[in-house]
């Protein structure tokens, strides 16, 4: 019934677009009859009917271009925050239009922002490892910032997983504010996930190393190199990441994949996938028995990781840690004494572990099963409480496979990551075939579909080899359901052939059905970068900011900055070889318009936009020094550098600003050292 409703709604909405006039229309408020003038064999009429033949569009084509598309002026109901993968950036992008909106710098340089080439440059170098600096990222895993288990819009988390890197941006203004590095680590995947009020951002390691990055011959593997999963300590109204407040805990070598944090019933507990039970040390060439891909790959289970979070603080809190470069460490031994650590068997070299909604189980794929295999908490609990496990070798507690496990359901081959949406259905990205696998949950979802539980109801092919995969607001306590992204690592032949390096494909897919009716809606080529995961938030839950509140804003300690210049108050201060600009910017020009020094001054230069009218952004482009700065209305910014170069040189607004623009413009003398009198 729900079915034909909606392909009724479906034709209806067709006929009102094809009414004359109406075409790109406001299409609220009308009382026009909804009417299509004629049809042809496809069910369209009139211009559209045309559109379609000429342009060999299908029903199903026109369907999904009128649920995508977005008229001007319409926003998207949905907002996606993707990892942007080598890019080192996070990518804003609109659902459904799938309209990129903004590539937020994170650990990249990016320079239409001016990130690091003048603002930000002092985040970013907070991102280098001694004293080595770093100039990308992998980002992986982006959180949005949660409160009772939802998206409340307020902050965004993203890994780096080259380096072991965790970085914060403020929603307000969509910018980067804090890059932590991980002084144990030097490469992490479980992250970033949170806890469901945000109170810790999860980071879990991934491949065995001696913690800290220290030495250690592959031999002594077993001893020597461990697993790590570390809780950075979020402060919520500093919109930082305390690292004097966040621990570690240190896991046996396996190699720990992502992680999951309980909510709801499961509420206090983080949940961990992994690979690598083998101990395989790779290097076919020196004699072991294969390379990683074979090692890793041979035991038929690796071991889902239960940590006692709740109980781990409260160890942290008591101060039972060790300290390893500053972070305090959870051991392994102590873990194991204060029962904070119990393995489940998880079938077989597994890629990710997702809590349901209610957080009563947990969804593991193994990528070599054709099975996803769910737990359930309660009884994870009742077989804690009841001993009811083995040890494993570094005396971990395995919990009995058979008295955990809730169900397993034939998927489909190669299942990597699961997400769930409002009518008991869950989502699991199939690699092999490639395809979204839908299928139905069961025990307290029963109720919200008519078909049985724990049953695959459709694959619905993607192209092609599909990672991750997003829901709206899938990854919270009460899904919306609606639309699903499946985020594909190949594209092959849906696009134009951009030489031998294609991008990765955003597949948009209505979701908003029941039984095996999944449909692809839209393709979009994402070409600087692989993303891994994206979340998708409502738009109305994100209030950002149109402009800095304040004239003279810093954005990275969110307040007036009382150094940053003032219409009026513009100004050149000399003290020694130091010389410091106070400069304003307004459409269309910057005060001062000439500024001079001496060879080898040293230059810290501050400009505010003294602008209050949204979106009106001048630009700072400064040549040879590598300075270009956005500076958005409100916004102040400063940056320093050594002028070693004498020379003229023109600085201009690098955002076309107004019609003057090309006219926002002014020049830096650097007078040569014997030629200075001034
Ligand atoms: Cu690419 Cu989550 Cu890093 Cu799977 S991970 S795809
Ligand atoms: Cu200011 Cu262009």
């Amino acid at each position: 019934m729900k079915r034909v409703l909606a392909v009724m709604v479906g034709i209806l909405m067709i006929g009102f677009l094809l009414l004359p006039g109406c075409g790109g229309g406001e299409s609220d408020g009308g009382d026009a009859k909804p009417v299509a003038r004629t049809t042809n064999g496809n069910g369209l009429g009139g211009d559209a009917a045309q559109v379609a033949k000429d342009r060999d569009l299908t029903p199903d084509d026109v369907v999904a271009a009128l649920k995508t598309y977005m008229p001007t002026g319409r926003h998207d109901p949905y907002i996606m925050f993707a990892s942007g993968g080598h890019s080192g950036q996070v990518f804003v992008i609109g659902v459904p239009s799938m309209r990129l909106l903004r590539v937020i710098g994170v650990f990249t340089p990016e320079p239409w922002q001016g990130w690091g080439y003048g603002i930000g440059n002092e985040i970013l170098a907070d991102g280098a490892i001694d004293g080595h600096e770093l100039t990308w990222g992998d980002t992986h895993h982006p959180a949005l910032s949660e409160t009772g288990g939802d998206y409340d819009g307020q902050f965004c988390f993203i890994n780096d997983k080259a380096n072991a890197r965790v970085a914060v941006i403020d929603l307000r203004d969509f910018e980067t504010k804090q890059i932590v590095n991980n002084p144990i680590a030097l490469n992490d995947h479980g992250g970033t996930m949170v806890t469901p009020d945000s109170e810790w951002i999860i980071e879990g390691g991934q491949y065995g190393s001696p913690l800290a990055g220290e030495y250690a011959p592959i031999d002594e593997y077993n001893e020597s190199f461990k697993g790590m999963v570390t809780l950075w300590k979020f402060d919520r109204k500093k919109g930082r990441i305390d690292p004097s407040k966040s621990f570690a805990m240190e896991l046996p070598p396996y190699w720990q994949d992502l992680f999951d944090a309980g909510k709801k019933v499961s509420e206090g507990w983080i949940f961990g996938n992994s690979f690598n039970t083998e101990l395989a040390t790779g290097a076919k060439e020196i004699g072991d028995t294969s390379f990683f891909e074979a090692g890793v790959s041979q035991r038929d289970n690796d071991y889902l990781h239960i940590i006692n979070l709740k109980k781990a603080v409260q160890v942290y809190e008591a101060g039972k840690v060790e300290k390893i470069k500053g972070m305090p460490v959870i051991s392994l031994d102590t873990a194991l004494a204060e029962e904070l650590l119990y393995f489940a068997p998880e079938p077989k070299s597994p890629h990710g572990v997702d809590v349901t909604p209610g957080g009563e189980y947990l969804v593991v794929s193994g990528k070599l099963d054709p099975h996803v295999t769910i737990y359930s908490f309660d009884k994870i609990q009742e077989a804690i409480a009841a001993k009811n496990w083995t040890k494993e070798q570094y005396g971990v507690p395995v919990l009995d496979f058979d008295a955990v496990v809730e169900a397993q359901v034939e998927v489909g081959l190669g299942p990597l990551h699961t997400q769930f949406d409002d009518k008991g259905y869950a989502y699991t990205s199939l690699f092999l075939v490639p395809a979204v696998a839908r299928w139905t949950l069961g025990g307290n979802y029963s109720d919200l579909h008519d078909e049985a539980d724990w049953e695959l109801i459709q694959q619905a092919n993607c192209h092609y080899n599909i990672g991750h995969l997003v829901a709206a607001e899938g990854d919270t306590v009460s899904p919306d359901g609606k639309f699903l992204v499946a985020l594909n690592k190949w594209s092959i032949d849906r696009f134009f052939p951009t030489g031998p390096l294609l991008p990765q494909n955003f597949q948009l897919m209505d979701i908003d059905n029941t039984g095996d009716d999944i449909k692809l809606l839209y393709d979009m080529p994402i070409g600087i970068g692989e993303p891994h995961y994206a979340q998708i938030i409502k738009a109305d839950k994100l209030d950002p900011w149109k402009v800095y509140p304040e004239i003279g804003w810093d954005p990275v300690a969110q307040r007036v900055d009382i150094n940053a210049p003032q219409p009026g108050r513009e100004r050149i201060e000399r003290n020694g070889s130091t010389v410091e600009i106070y400069m304003t910017a307004v459409r269309s020009h910057f005060v001062p318009e000439h500024v001079t020094v001496r060879e080898g001054d040293h230059v810290i230069w501050h400009i505010t936009n003294v602008e209050t009218a949204q979106d009106a952004t001048h630009g700072f482009a400064l040549p040879v020094f590598n300075v270009n700065l956005s500076l958005e209305p409100g916004e102040t910014g400063t940056f320093e550098f050594t002028a070693d170069k004498a020379g003229t040189y023109s600085y201009y607004c690098s955002e076309f600003c107004s019609a003057l623009h090309l006219e926002m413009t002014g020049y830096f003398f650097v007078e040569p050292k014997q030629q200075a009198s001034r």
